[in-house]
């Protein structure tokens, strides 16, 4: 399958792994948004987030509790940090492979636009 983020699980594209278990992989985003921008991608291949189905809801929990452990660990969980999964090109996903954003290290305003 050619997407970029299984390759990237995969070790076949290089990036920058905070954390990885069999289930889920951690990266930096290669264009950040904040001073801390990690990705968060279960290794198996999800398209959008409507293509999750029933039998996936611990491997989304799973993303959802790494997301709030990171944040601990990087020291954002007290100021305050944004999860984001875009779901489909109209919400700006273009990496077709579920994804949480963790954001975090700078103010950020609401509703992000
Ligand atoms: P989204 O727009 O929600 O699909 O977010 C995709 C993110 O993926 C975007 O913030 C940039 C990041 N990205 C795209 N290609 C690469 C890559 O090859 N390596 C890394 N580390 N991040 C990438």
């Amino acid at each position: 399958m050619d997407c970029i983020f299984c390759k990237i699980a995969n070790k076949e594209l290089p990036a920058v792994i905070s954390y990885e278990d069999p289930d889920v992989v951690v990266f930096d985003d290669l264009h950040p948004r904040a001073p801390i921008h990690k990705l968060i991608i279960p290794r198996k291949h999800i398209s959008t987030l409507n293509d999750l189905a029933e039998s996936d809801k611990p491997l989304a929990g799973h993303l959802m509790y790494t997301a709030q452990r990171l944040a601990k660990e990087l020291g954002i969980a007290e100021d305050g940090y944004r999860v984001v999964m875009n779901c489909n090109a109209g919400a700006g996903q273009a990496v077709f492979h579920i994804h949480l954003h963790l954001l975090g290290g700078r103010a950020m305003t609401w509703p992000p636009g």
